[in-house]
């Protein structure tokens, strides 16, 4: 059985996480089949990826707390680079990530959702790093992202507290960008990627490299990155067709298939 399904549905690919005898847990073998399917996306075709979990109970309910318990430091530490390749991984493909959350996304599930671009979520889902109550730290990037995303001072607390999050207040702090019932989740992710998905594929994958690149910067050296690769986008098809169909009121066509112009 394959601990991450991939299905490719036009220009959108949907991902699930299948582990769910125990919710989606993150174990080596786990990790290993979505980094498997994550490679085996044809990014020539595929505009926007989902992540999911199976299920209607839980997106990802952490790292695998068996394959943890008995683990020396060293052991520890070849984990945790192993989650972190496979999210810097997600979080550095060219084409956006969308986490459609669908129950549980604690510890290294809330991390893998974080590594997205975008987070949906069901109104059951429920959020959390509850990592210092079993003795150890977040290890997929935890500490790093969720103060990103949501401001050090309510990353602290979620962290230090190890509290759970419901759905509603991970939209209030922004963790989330929308809630949706639990019927309705799948169909909104999809929805949201097709639109992503109909605009021109070069300007969306410099957006995000921009986006993700200038976080790291300075603001004064992010703009001027932004310039630089601004210029990157015209001469392509889609910057011809799109601006000449704008100005003769016309609908402009992106190129099915991904190439460099
Ligand atoms: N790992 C392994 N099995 C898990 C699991 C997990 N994280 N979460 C759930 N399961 C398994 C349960 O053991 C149970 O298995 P069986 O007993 O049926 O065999 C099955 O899933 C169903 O779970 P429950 O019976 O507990 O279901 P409930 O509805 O009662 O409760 C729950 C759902 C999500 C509230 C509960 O299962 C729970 O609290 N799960 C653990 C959540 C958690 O603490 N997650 C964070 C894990 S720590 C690092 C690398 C990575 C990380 C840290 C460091 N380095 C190496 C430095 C990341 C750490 C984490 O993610």
């Amino acid at each position: 059985m394959a601990f991450a399904i991939l299905e490719t549905k036009g220009a959108i690919a949907v991902l699930t996480v299948n582990n769910p005898k125990a919710l989606n847990a993150l174990s080596p073998a786990v990790l290993t089949d979505i980094n498997a399917a994550i490679d085996s996306i044809d990014l020539d075709t595929v505009r926007c990826l989902i992540i999911t979990g199976a299920g209607d109970k839980s997106f990802v309910a952490g790292a695998d707390i068996s394959a943890m318990v008995h683990m020396s430091k060293a052991d520890a530490c070849a984990y945790s680079k192993m989650g972190n390749d496979l999210f810097l991984k997600i979080e550095a493909l060219p084409i956006p990530v969308i986490a459609a959350i669908n129950g549980f996304a604690l510890g290294g599930g809330c991390e893998l959702s974080m590594s997205c671009d975008i987070r949906i979520c069901s109104e059951n889902a429920m959020f959390g790093q509850p990592e210092v109550q079993l003795g150890i730290t977040p290890g997929y990037g935890g500490t790093q992202r969720m103060a990103r995303l949501v401001g050090a001072g309510i990353a602290k607390e979620l962290i230090y507290t190890a509290r759970n999050m419901k759905a509603d207040d991970a939209l209030r702090i922004g963790l989330v960008n929308a809630v949706y019932p639990q019927d309705e989740l799948m169909a909104a992710a999809e929805k949201l990627a097709n639109k992503i998905a109909k605009n021109a594929p070069i300007a969306v994958r410099l957006s995000k490299q921009m986006i993700n690149d200038g976080l790291a910067l300075p603001i004064a050296e992010a703009v001027a990155m932004e310039s630089n690769l601004f210029g990157n986008s015209f001469e392509t098809h889609d910057q011809v067709e799109g601006m000449s169909c704008f100005l003769s009121r016309e609908k402009p066509k992106p190129k099915a298939v991904f190439t460099n112009n």
